[in-house]
Formats: structure tokens, C-alpha cells, sequence
């Protein structure tokens, strides 16, 4: 049976994040977004009424919520603030692979950390020269006694300047390629070291920082998973995490179309309101089909997670669907706006340039098309 209609408890849940969103996060957004400022006091309060860690099992602390729910609350934050919702999400990111393949002893000590108490964690995983080929990075991890010493830089790291623990990828066997990659769990008290803060175009409000490991020792059960088996880790994680940026490049994409929709209906050029001209009504219907078909999409590759089953195909379908049409719509509700769309006071210009990196991150589109080429051509279903 196909059936997306949301149950009592979903729908409570996205009326208390829209709340949220609309409550907390709109009236400060373009403030943080001039100034670049972290928002910690937002993190705060999303965590204290339990819309952060959404996945985090049971066990831990966490709620236990599925992947569709996960989407749900993601939408709704970004339709707020993207770049606040890419902060309040990221730490989905750097726990799967510690869910996925983490000792329970280390699954207790850092999972249980994010539910005790608000804070933060960070996926490092790209590097200077290793972005969509994940397999060239540099950063080694080497045994050394009861050790794994840990060096290189990671960059583009989400979160890094706040976080109190790392998923960090790094090479155990430099010949192997992609099968020589294993995970670890570093806590920041290991001597990472924060080296950059980017000066980003959009999603300001998100902290985005490169992050050195200079002889990080971590003990040997911080092993996440086998040892050289980190990029599939990886890439699970991926399938898990992209549905989630699909999420919020919905929720960009619904503001952009809401803010082209009001002023269509409140501007008036040749004794009409805009939106009566079919010019207008034309770059509207199909904001509104994008933006439809790119929650369709979210909740299939979520579902199909919440059913145990491989989502590869569908979290790629819906990465690249949604992110590629929550640029197009940010692009055109500025067109909508004409000229106005252009000045900052018309606030429509923040959501193009948050737009981009849903575009970029967590596989650019051209990957996200590789990945479907591959799985379209390639079956390779083991559901
Ligand atoms: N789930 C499980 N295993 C997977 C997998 C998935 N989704 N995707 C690939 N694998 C496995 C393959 O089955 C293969 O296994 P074997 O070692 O048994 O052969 C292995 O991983 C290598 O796969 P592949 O040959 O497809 O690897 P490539 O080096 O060609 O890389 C891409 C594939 C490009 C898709 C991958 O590197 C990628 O996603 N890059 C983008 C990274 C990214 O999103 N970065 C953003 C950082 S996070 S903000």
C-alpha cells in the first residue's frame, strides 16, 4: 500500500517545529545571517523541547525517531532558517556511523553525550583534495600500542569550531584505496585543533571550519566498525543523511515559493496584481509542483529507511530532485520580486544564497547523478 498520509503524532510534531520555526528561528534568521552568528541559543532551546538527535536510539537517551519523522522536523527548521537547521541537523551526520558500527561501550559514552546535554558533534570526512573522491584523502590513522594515531586536516566541516566529539575518516592502508579507510571516534579533548572559520555565502548562521588532527591519539576501541571498512560506513551514512538535506531543501524551497506567492498577490503592475498575469501564474504552478514532488521524494527514501531497506537510488533521487529545484525556485522567487528581489530588505535574496550549498553538500548534484547512473545501470539492490 502506498500511503504518505502522516499519522496524529507526525502531524503534532510538525506543527511544534513550525512553531518553532516560525517563533524562534524567522524573527532572528536575517540577523544571524548578516552577522554570521552562531546560534547557540537557538541550539538550546530546539534541544530542551527534543528537535535535535531526532534519530538517536533509546538506548542512548535519544527519542528513537524514524528517518520520515527525521524529515518531517527538517523541513519545517530549514523553512525557518537552513543554515540554523543545517546546525541543529549535523549531528544525524556524525552519529550514523558511530549507530551503525560504533562498540556499545562507545555508542553509551558519545551517543549518550548529545542526549545529556546540548551538544554538538562533526562528520569529517572531506579534505583539501579529497571531496567527491572520497578514497584520496590523506589523513592517516596508524597503530601505535594501545593507540591510533591520527594526522591530517579535514575542511568543510560542519559545525567543527563547537564540537565536542569528531567521526573522522582516515587511511590505515595508503595502497588500498577506498578499502583502506577506517572510522574513528575522536572526542575535541584528543588535541584537535580548529584551524578556520569560513566566511560563507549562505547558510551563515551554520559554523563551517577546518579541523586538524596533529598526532591525535584515541584509544584502540574507538575503531568505529572494521578496520579499512570506513568508506562503505560512509556511504551508508550518506544514504541515511541525504534525505535529510532533501528535507530541507523542500522546506527552502516552500518559504521561496510562500514569499513569491504573497507579494505576486500584493504587487500590481498594469492595474493587476501580478499574480493575475499568466507569466507570473506559470513560474508559481511549477514552484509548487517542485516543491510537491520534492517532499514525495524525501519521504520515499525515508520510508524505504524506516523499512530497513537499501535507499541508495531513492536518497540520491531525492538529494538531486530537491536541492536542484530549491535553487531553481529560490532563483526564480526573486524573479518574482524583480528588482526588489535584489535588496536585502526584501529578504527573498537570503534563500538563494542558501539554496547553493544544498547543491554541494553531502554530494554535489553531479554526484548525486553518478550515484544514480550507477544504480540505474548497475543494480546492485541488496535490500
Ligand atoms: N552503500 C554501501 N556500500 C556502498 C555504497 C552504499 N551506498 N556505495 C558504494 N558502496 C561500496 C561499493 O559496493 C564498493 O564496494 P567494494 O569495495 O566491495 O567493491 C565500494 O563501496 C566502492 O564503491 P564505488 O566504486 O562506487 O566508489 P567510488 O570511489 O567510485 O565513489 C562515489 C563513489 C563518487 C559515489 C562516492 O565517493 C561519493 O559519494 N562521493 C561524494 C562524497 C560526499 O558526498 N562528500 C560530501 C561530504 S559529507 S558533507
Amino acid at each position: 500500500m502506498i500511503d504518505f498520509t502522516l499519522t496524529d503524532e507526525q502531524l503534532a510534531m510538525r506543527e511544534m517545529a513550525h512553531d518553532f520555526a516560525e517563533k524562534e528561528i524567522r524573527p532572528v534568521a536575517w540577523d544571524y545571517d548578516r552577522d554570521g552568528t552562531w546560534p547557540q541559543e537557538i541550539i538550546d532551546k530546539a534541544w530542551e523541547l527534543g528537535l535535535m538527535n531526532s534519530h538517536l536510539p533509546v538506548a542512548y537517551g535519544g527519542p528513537g525517531l524514524g528517518y520520515l519523522d527525521g524529515a518531517i522536523l527538517e523541513e519545517e527548521i530549514a523553512w525557518g532558517c537552513s543554515g540554523i537547521g543545517t546546525s541543529l541537523s549535523c549531528n544525524g551526520l556524525a552519529t550514523a556511523p558511530v549507530a551503525l558500527g560504533a562498540s556499545e561501550e562507545i555508542k553509551k559514552e558519545y551517543l549518550g553525550r548529545l542526549s545529556e546535554a546540548p551538544l554538538l558533534a562533526s562528520f569529517c570526512l572531506t579534505e583539501p583534495d579529497a571531496g567527491s573522491d572520497v578514497s584520496g584523502m590523506k589523513t592517516t590513522a596508524t597503530r601505535r600500542g594501545d593507540k591510533w594515531v591520527i594526522n591530517g586536516s579535514k575542511c568543510f566541516i560542519t559545525n567543527g569550531e563547537y564540537a565536542n566529539w569528531y567521526t573522522v575518516f582516515a587511511k590505515t592502508d595508503k595502497e588500498a584505496g577506498h578499502r583502506g579507510i577506517s572510522c574513528f571516534v575522536v572526542p575535541r579533548d584528543a588535541g584537535v585543533v580548529v584551524d578556520k572559520h569560513e566566511d560563507k555565502m549562505g547558510q551563515r548562521a551554520s559554523n563551517t571550519a577546518t579541523i586538524t588532527f596533529p598526532e591525535v591519539e584515541v584509544p584502540l576501541d574507538h575503531l568505529v566498525g572494521e578496520e579499512n571498512k570506513g568508506f562503505k560506513l560512509s556511504m551508508m551514512t550518506l544514504d541515511r543523511t541525504r534525505p535529510g538535506v532533501a528535507a530541507m531543501a523542500t522546506g527552502v524551497a516552500r518559504a521561496a515559493m510562500e514569499m513569491a506567492q504573497e507579494y505576486s498577490k500584493e504587487r500590481v503592475q498594469f492595474g493587476v496584481p501580478i499574480a493575475m498575469h499568466q507569466g507570473i501564474q506559470f513560474i508559481l504552478a511549477d514552484m509548487a509542483t517542485k516543491v510537491h514532488l520534492s517532499r514525495l521524494a524525501t519521504y520515499n527514501a525515508a520510508v524505504l529507511l524506516d523499512q530497513g531497506k537499501r535507499n541508495t537510488l531513492e536518497s540520491s533521487h531525492a538529494k538531486r530532485f530537491a536541492a536542484d529545484s530549491a535553487m531553481e525556485i529560490a532563483v526564480d522567487a526573486v524573479q518574482v520580486f524583480g528588482g526588489y528581489g535584489f535588496i536585502k530588505e526584501y529578504k527573498v535574496e537570503k534563500l538563494m544564497r542558501d539554496a547553493k550549498i544544498l547543491q554541494l553538500y553531502e554530494g554535489t548534484a553531479q554526484i548525486q547523478r553518478l550515484v544514480i547512473a550507477r544504480e540505474t545501470l548497475l543494480p546492485r539492490r541488496a535490500d
